[in-house]
């Protein structure tokens, strides 16, 4: 029976739209998706929200740079989101934008209650502001009087009119809620963190802007048009706007949310923020937010600029996507940092996936093939393997606690050891030497042992790995839905009698990266052993494939080309590489292309060159071309190709 009346919401950040999705932003989607997947199954009425920030200074000023209209420009990258989520089948059930009208008139409805309630006043801020956090510093937070201490950019000097949030009167009641509730912010050392900080005392929060408009405007009660909300308070919102608070209040009957998952670069926003307006517009706290760790390239934050950012949709179709989701999960302790390595990637795969999973399922499909003509019965496991069963039986009970408390690895790590009891049965009592003894029951029982393992781990293992583990139940002949969940998973129900469905390996092994042009930089450079065999030919040093696709090459479309003044040399283009967003690339072929002929042409971009200035203007790529002493020509494919396709 569905237990309709539990409900469990569970939310996303709203991404910026200043840049496109990486890996750090899949990583919160896909552990959100795992929570709702699991909360579905487990019989949960569950809504799961995710979305993207749209409005402040920072995306009002990318628009800008890009010559578009803020709104156009917002509406292309949330649609790169939403397309990425929906190609990773991203089981949200609502997409949210803060530019909806529906959530403005809601974030307008909270503003207006927190205003009469006493709780908004207004003042002159006078300060430090980041654009690139959105956020404002005391100048003793500042390193060096100037720079931002969480990203290190240089920041502005504001002093404008401006609407206060009287946070320092929820100071106490802040502390009590992370007192009365040791997980309302997981995992429990960054709870530690939070307490210290708001014991160290609050200020108020200037919650307005009026030097620039892209933003919420103030509800008509408080008349006061050059004013627009500060978007950290117009994102807040969102979790319950979504809800249809301010409007119709349809969904609010699903807060407070189950989880909200974040990184831990906005666990201040959401643990001291939002709580506090919570708590001023009479709304229930959240039950746990939960912040995970930063993931990095080669110990490096990731960043466009230093050319180092994964695209999640690169490695998930070179590696698959549920193999990437369980990689994302069990690689790294939630909460802790990580960094993207193809080298663990392919260790998972081979290792995790393919050696304990999928060679598992190839085990039984070879036995029950081999011997009982794909059959498979399980009427007799009991009577052999009780003690593997309980075994089983007693790891399967400690995972649900495990993944509401965050800690997925774990969860992962606990689901493996029925795999380990399977695979270590079938070494202890090997089948070939039951048949050989005529013991045909036991090996037959010992067949249903298995496939019924197998099928247990399946349910658990399906809100992480969807896909594969569709593909195991329907090979054993039964479906991942809630009565499954409860007599296989939660219960000690056996599989049914049936006839074996064989399928094609998982997890083919993985021998090389798939992806060369993501590898670290520092493979780039000869090791010492390469230097020696330098080989060469026509005095020509020779490189190896892998060295060669280290170099990212694809077709572009040059859809502006204008002249660089004051130069003889350079063209200014903006070239479409397939991206959110054209490159920009400064061209030195002014002597042989006018910027009328390289128009709406294809060329060829060496797509991860690091940025570099030149004449003052980024260049973001460079053009492949040949040159002789008859001139300059540029290489372009031979017939056209969509912009972004790979050379090589
Ligand atoms: O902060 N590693 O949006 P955002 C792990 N709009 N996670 C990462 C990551 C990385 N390298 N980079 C980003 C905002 N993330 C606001 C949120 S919510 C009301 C408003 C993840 O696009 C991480 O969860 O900068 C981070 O918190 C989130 O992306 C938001 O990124």
């Amino acid at each position: 029976m569905l237990h309709t009346c539990k409900k469990a919401y569970i939310t996303t950040p709203i991404y910026y739209v200043n840049d496109i999705a990486h890996i750090g932003h899949a990583y919160t989607t896909i552990i959100a998706d795992t929570l709702a997947r699991y909360s579905r199954l487990s019989g949960l009425d569950t809504f799961f929200l995710t979305g993207t920030d749209e409005h402040g200074q920072k995306i009002e000023e990318a628009a800008k740079q890009r010559g578009e209209s803020t709104q156009a420009y917002a509406d292309k990258i949330s649609a790169t989101f939403k397309n990425l989520w929906d190609d990773f089948d991203i089981s949200y059930d609502k997409f949210i934008r803060t530019t909806d009208a529906a959530h403005m008139q809601g974030v307008q409805k909270a503003f207006l209650k927190m205003y009469e309630n006493g709780d908004i006043y207004k003042d002159t801020y006078k300060g430090h502001y980041c654009i690139s956090c959105e956020t404002f510093f005391p100048t003793i937070q500042l390193v060096d009087d100037e720079f931002c201490p969480e990203c290190g950019k240089s920041t502005t000097i504001v002093e404008e009119e401006s609407y206060f949030f009287k946070l320092s009167a929820y100071e106490d009641k802040l502390l009590a809620w992370y007192n009365d509730n040791p997980d309302c912010i997981l995992p429990r050392s960054k709870r530690n963190e939070v307490i210290r900080f708001v014991e160290g005392g609050l200020q108020d929060l200037s919650i307005t802007r009026t030097s620039f408009d892209w933003g919420v405007k103030l509800p008509s009660q408080i008349d006061d048009p050059k004013h627009v909300m500060y978007v950290w308070l117009d994102a807040l919102m969102n979790y319950v706007t979504a809800l249809g608070y301010g409007t119709d209040d349809a969904n609010m009957d699903y807060w407070p949310a189950r989880v909200q998952l974040i990184g831990k670069d906005i666990l201040r926003f959401h643990a001291i923020y939002w709580p506090a307006f919570l708590m001023s517009l009479g709304l229930p706290l959240p039950k746990h937010i939960a912040a995970h760790g930063w993931w990095t390239r080669d110990g490096e934050k990731m960043s466009k600029s230093k050319g180092n950012v994964v695209n999640p949709k690169e490695v998930a179709d070179a590696y698959g996507l549920d193999n990437f989701r369980y990689f994302m999960l069990r690689e790294v302790p939630f909460g802790g940092d990580g960094d993207f390595s193809q080298k663990a990637l392919i260790d998972r795969i081979n290792s995790d996936l393919g050696n304990d999973l999928g060679n598992l399922l190839n085990r039984l499909i070879g036995m029950s093939g081999k011997y009982f003509e794909g059959k498979v019965d399980t009427s007799d496991v009991a009577t052999y393997y009780q003690s593997e069963l309980d075994e089983v039986h007693a790891s399967l009970a400690k995972l649900e606690p495990l993944l509401f408390e965050m800690q997925i690895h774990r969860y992962l790590e606990e689901l493996w050891r029925p795999l380990t009891v399977a695979n270590k049965a079938i070494d202890m009592y090997q089948p070939w030497t039951l048949m050989k003894e005529g013991k045909e029951k036991e090996a037959m029982a010992l067949n249903g042992l298995i496939a019924t393992i197998l099928a247990k781990v399946s349910i658990m293992l399906y809100p992480v790995m969807p896909e594969v583990c569709t593909k195991i139940a329907s090979s054993l002949h039964f479906v991942i839905d809630h009565h499954n969940w409860t007599r296989l998973a939660k219960g000690t129900t056996l599989l049914d009698t049936f006839t074996l469905e064989k399928i094609d390996p998982l997890f083919p092994r993985i021998e090389e990266p798939l992806l060369t042009q993501i590898e670290p930089q520092d493979s780039a450079k000869p090791d010492k052993k390469q230097k020696k065999t330098e080989e060469k030919t026509e005095g020509i040093a020779l490189i190896g494939i892998d060295q060669f696709f280290q170099t990212s090459l694809k077709v572009g479309t040059v859809i502006e080309a204008n002249e660089v003044p004051k130069s003889k040399k350079l063209l200014l283009l903006q070239v479409d590489v397939g991206e959110a967003t054209p490159r920009q690339i400064v061209a030195g072929i002014k002597e042989w292309y006018s910027a009328e002929e390289m128009l709406d042409t294809q060329v060829c971009v060496v797509a991860n060159l690091k940025p570099a200035k030149l004449m003052g203007l980024l260049s973001q790529g460079m053009l492949l071309a040949a040159k002789d002493e008859n001139g300059l020509c540029m290489i372009r494919p031979e017939k056209p190709k969509t912009a972004g396709t790979p050379i090589g």
